[in-house]
């Protein structure tokens, strides 16, 4: 069901403490946290508490997505970043490859258009 804890799911095991991460932010519904992997000086990843699959699942929960965009702009603000991108893969063709809904947030370097 729609916003459920997922047990295979690894971003619901970081909400829930069961793997570590570095945790930037958290608010009731959101947890930010450093990409394992960063592309950027700073690549944080904001996700949603529920388990939402991609951003347009997400979409049926409009003030969680809009928490979600909120902690966007906060991690920006914390890391001091002037101009960052905000990106949503959905689908493995365009890179998604953890099935719970994240926002990349990167910035602290100049970032080309379009991406690869
Ligand atoms: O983005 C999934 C992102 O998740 C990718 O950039 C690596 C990151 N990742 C994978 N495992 C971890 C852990 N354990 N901590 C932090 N970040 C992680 P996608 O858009 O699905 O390709």
């Amino acid at each position: 069901m729609a916003g459920e804890p997922q047990d295979d799911c690894l971003f619901c095991k970081i909400v829930a403490g069961r793997i570590p991460a570095t945790i930037v932010r958290e608010t009731e519904t959101t947890v930010a946290f450093r990409d394992i992997n960063p592309q950027a000086p700073t690549h944080v990843l904001v996700v949603p508490k529920a388990h939402y699959q991609n951003a347009a699942a997400l979409a049926a929960a409009p003030d969680l997505a809009a928490d979600l965009l909120r902690e966007t702009q906060a991690v920006a603000d914390e890391e001091k970043l002037e101009s960052y991108r905000t990106v949503f893969n959905t689908g493995s063709g365009a890179g998604q490859t953890v099935w719970h809904v994240h926002a990349h947030v990167l910035g602290g370097r100049g970032l080309e258009w379009p991406p690869g």
